[in-house]
């Protein structure tokens, strides 16, 4: 496997596994693609996305990283990690017929002395693992989100279970605390939440694809859930009107209240592990 030129002619890998096949761009370290063979990808990419320097791209696995949303005093929503051009460190294939690909974002002028790790394992599974560590000599504040989109058949027959009982920031009502009444979340209209001290995998039932995904992780406190809906749809150029139709996010990290304060030399491991199965 070497690098080509992809979409917008940025460089990326084509990932193909006796169960998979995934792509994975340099820019932003963004897996745009996972999909087991013979099934529906898992993972949504917007047939509208930019794909150009600086530019995000919109679907796969956004890394979210130093800051989540767009906090007082900041201009770039979500950070700068998924728009910088990350290096390709190693592909290997594994004995286990998995390949792994080890991706870095070495500490810069905006962040001296925190460089990010970032390994995508591509098999029957799908693993990504984040991995921030504070060289510094004083604590490191930050938030990470693995942004992940998946693909559904149908909003409408989708619902997320797993965070019953959970308290959630509700981004479309000034970020009011509420908390998680239903064991399944259904999508009538735009969803935004970040879910509060939540360790815990959850599953996306999607009666139209007839699958079950399991989005499980570790070392992530915040789960957010989100669907842009009609208006917002209508309103992102990089999203077609009807592609809310057919995403669901599920993000994991460590998001406002759960943000990270890292000590000097402490590091942080994020890590997402996306399975599905048919029924
Ligand atoms: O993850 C939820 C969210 O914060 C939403 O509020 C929405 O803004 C989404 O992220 C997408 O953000 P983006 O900057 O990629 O358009």
């Amino acid at each position: 496997m070497h690098v080509i030129n992809g979409r917008g002619g940025l460089p990326m890998l084509q990932i193909q596994t006796p169960w998979s096949a995934a792509e994975i761009y340099l820019q932003g370290a963004s897996v745009t693609h996972f999909q087991l063979h013979g099934e529906p990808p898992l993972l949504f990419l917007s047939e509208q996305s930019r794909f150009e320097k600086e530019a995000p791209i919109r679907g796969g696995i956004p890394i979210i990283f130093p800051w989540f949303g767009k906090p007082e005093g900041r201009t770039l929503q979500h950070g700068f990690a998924r728009i910088r051009n990350w290096e390709l460190v190693e592909v290997r294939k594994q004995t286990d017929g998995s390949v792994l690909v080890h991706l870095s974002l070495p500490a810069s002028a905006e962040l001296l002395a925190v460089p990010l790790e970032y390994y995508v394992t591509v098999g029957r599974t799908l693993m990504t693992e984040l991995v921030i560590t504070n060289f510094s000599d004083r604590e490191f504040h930050c938030e990470n989100c693995l942004h992940t989109y998946f693909t559904v058949g149908d909003i409408k027959q989708v619902s997320v279970a797993g965070l019953q009982g959970v308290e959630y920031l509700d981004s479309l009502d000034g970020r009011t605390r509420k908390q998680e009444m239903e064991n399944a979340i259904r999508f009538t209209g735009e969803v935004d939440r970040v879910y509060l001290n939540t360790p815990h995998a959850v599953e996306i039932h999607d009666a139209a694809l007839r699958r079950v995904i399991q989005v499980a992780k570790e070392g992530s406190a915040s789960t957010v859930v989100w669907n842009p809906w009609i208006a917002k749809a209508k309103a992102m150029a990089d999203f077609d009107d009807s592609e809310y139709q057919r995403m669901v996010c599920v993000e994991s990290g460590n998001c406002t209240e759960n943000a990270l304060h890292l000590a000097a030399g402490q590091e942080s491991r994020l890590k997402l592990i996306v399975s599905s199965a048919s029924f």
